[in-house]
């Protein structure tokens, strides 16, 4: 890597269809001249949201790149990250040097969260359309990622979500730690997001960056599953082996 630094990693986690693609467009769009960043998704089976980016023209599409996880997203940003960590290392190795690296998980659970193997710092996006409360529900991505956005704010008069008391609600679910309201239509909003960003690649730069884990995911199961109850609970507690489905 130039003067053996790495690029910061920034992962993206969240349910599905929030806005995580539509954030690392966000992200791009603001600091493309500033940073020289690449993208590693995250997809189930597909390569979509690739395609997505690479056809909002955000970025040079060689510099985004997919990683298809088979039936357990989660797994490859937190129990076995390798697959993610190689994606990530060719496309530094390939682009040196890249400033930011930004990894989308694959559209899953609400509990869902990165490990700090694979990335610096993590993002967990919410959006308004998915209700009002889930911002109070907590869980390791909502109470304890280094930011947490609530996206589509421009929605809430659409969908009875009194947007303020969701981010009031979310600051107190986070001790104090940052939530930005986002709407890729309110310019001042992505410019928040951006700054957020460029801190953390200064503190990042600096060495005084810390990566903190928000904790293993909640017990879930899948409900795309055949099994009992269409799938069986499951945890990823530390030390636990990567499972297969
Ligand atoms: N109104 C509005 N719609 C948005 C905004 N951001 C994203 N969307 C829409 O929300 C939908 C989902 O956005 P994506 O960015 O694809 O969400 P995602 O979390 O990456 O989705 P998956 O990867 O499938 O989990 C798309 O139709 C976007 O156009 C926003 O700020 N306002
Ligand atoms: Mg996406």
């Amino acid at each position: 890597m130039s003067n053996g630094k790495r690029a910061l990693r920034l992962g993206i986690a969240g349910p599905v269809g929030t806005g995580k693609s539509s954030s690392i467009a966000n992200i791009c769009t603001a600091l493309a001249d500033e940073f020289r960043i690449g993208v590693i998704t995250n997809d189930i089976y597909t390569d979509e949201d690739a395609r997505f980016l690479k056809a909002a023209g955000v970025l040079p599409e060689e510099r985004i790149r997919a990683v298809e996880t088979g039936a357990c997203p989660h797994t490859a940003i937190r129990d076995d990250v390798s697959m993610n960590l190689l994606a990530v290392e060719a496309l530094e190795e390939d682009f040196d040097p890249l400033d930011i690296v930004l990894v989308e998980s694959g559209g899953d659970n609400l509990t869902a969260t990165f490990s700090p193997a694979l990335v610096d710092a993590q993002l967990f996006v919410l959006d308004v359309a998915g209700g009002g409360d889930v911002a109070r529900k907590g869980g390791p991505g909502i109470g304890r990622a280094d930011l947490l956005v609530i996206n589509k704010i421009d929605l809430g008069v659409h969908v009875d979500v009194d947007v303020e008391q969701m981010l009031a609600d979310a600051k107190e679910a986070r001790d104090g730690q940052p939530v930005l309201g986002v709407s890729r239509k309110i310019p001042e909003t992505v410019e928040a997001l951006a700054a957020w960003v460029r801190e953390v690649h200064a503190r990042f730069v600096k060495g005084d960056h810390t990566p903190v884990d928000p904790g293993p995911m909640a017990p879930h199961f899948h409900a795309d599953e055949t099994g009992e109850g269409g799938g069986y609970m499951h945890t990823h507690d530390e030390g636990e082996a990567a499972h297969s489905h």
